[in-house]
């Protein structure tokens, strides 16, 4: 079986959701290291402009937004604890509002000057500059309302409190892990292991889960290039879809976006879409026909 190839950077806290579930499901995959902004060549010819990271890849399927990698990951490894699909609504409840506006809070709040030094320390002055007005430049076209940095940390600090009552088991919902956790693990790692924070020192629940979810590691992998990657792509041909689905839309050009920030959007002819995912077909000379995978939620999709 041919690898998962993951596009990510070292800093992104998403990406690090989905190489702790790389490690959990004991799978081996292929590492392309992008950078922490745009302009990203391999990823504009596989997948059209969508400029979030992480997205993955088998063959020549494209897979964007770590939600719709999760599901690439259960149909890898059988691990179906780490999709949503046949989740209660309270563990579908708690992974939007952590995936979205506590992951926010996360970045607001645990983003200070040393975390700027990292980044130039990590990278470039020039680069960080960079990075700095890039972030800006999305914050304002975002749909989410963001707090204010003292909101934002009030807002980490409750949700810490709410997991520290919650884990009653190893685990937030039970005695073994599922992608609750996941979604709560990585927005915590960029405030505790990147940024630093000591903000779980009253609550001994929550580190002793977050030692239980760093345990989990990143699994086997090794670095390719993007060239490799893309080549990979080349030689594959995307999976065959059986039905289409009967949104009306099914056959025709459209764009698909996602709908809260970095709202790119990317074109293509939609092959496939139901109420949990959507695929676009697209072409490049550079890899041929490949499939690009999103999740329904969280994306929109208008006639082209
Ligand atoms: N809903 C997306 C969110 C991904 C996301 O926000 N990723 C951040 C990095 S952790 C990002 O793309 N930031 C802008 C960038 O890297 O260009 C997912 O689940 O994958």
């Amino acid at each position: 079986m041919q690898d998962l190839i993951l596009f990510h950077y070292a800093m992104s806290p998403f990406s690090e959701k989905i190489r702790v579930m790389l490690g959990y499901a004991d799978l081996s995959w292929q590492s392309v290291t992008v950078k922490e902004m745009p302009p990203r060549p391999v990823l504009s010819i596989l997948a059209g402009g969508y400029r979030k990271v992480p997205i993955a890849q088998s063959g020549a399927d494209v897979i964007c937004d770590s939600r719709a990698i999760a599901d690439e990951i259960v149909r890898l490894s059988g691990k179906k604890e780490l999709g949503l699909a046949g989740q209660p609504q309270e563990v579908v409840d708690f992974v939007r509002s952590t995936d979205l506006e506590v992951f926010l809070a996360c970045v607001i709040a645990a983003s200070d000057g040393r975390m700027l030094k990292k980044l130039v320390r990590e990278t470039s002055l020039f680069h960080a500059l960079r990075f700095l007005k890039d972030r800006i430049a999305m914050g304002r076209k975002s749909r989410v309302k963001a707090l204010r940095g003292p909101q934002a940390k009030e807002k980490v600090l409750s949700h810490i409190s709410k997991m520290e009552s919650m884990l009653g088991a190893d685990f937030l919902f039970g005695n073994s892990p599922c992608i609750a956790d996941f979604s709560a693990y990585h927005g915590l790692w960029f405030v505790c292991d990147l940024a630093e924070k000591p903000w779980l020192r009253d609550y001994p629940k929550v580190q002793a889960w977050m030692e239980r979810m760093r345990a989990f590691g990143h699994g086997d992998f090794r670095e390719i290039t993007a060239e490799q990657a893309l080549n990979v792509a080349r030689d594959a041909m995307p999976r065959a879809i059986e039905a289409a689905g009967d949104d009306p839309l099914v056959g025709k050009n459209v764009e698909v976006a996602p709908d809260d920030y970095g709202r790119d959007p990317v074109s293509g002819k939609l092959v496939y879409a139901d109420n949990q995912s959507l695929v676009l077909g697209r072409s490049h000379k550079r890899v041929g026909q490949v499939h690009v995978h999103f999740p329904r939620q969280g994306f929109a999709v208008k006639p082209a």
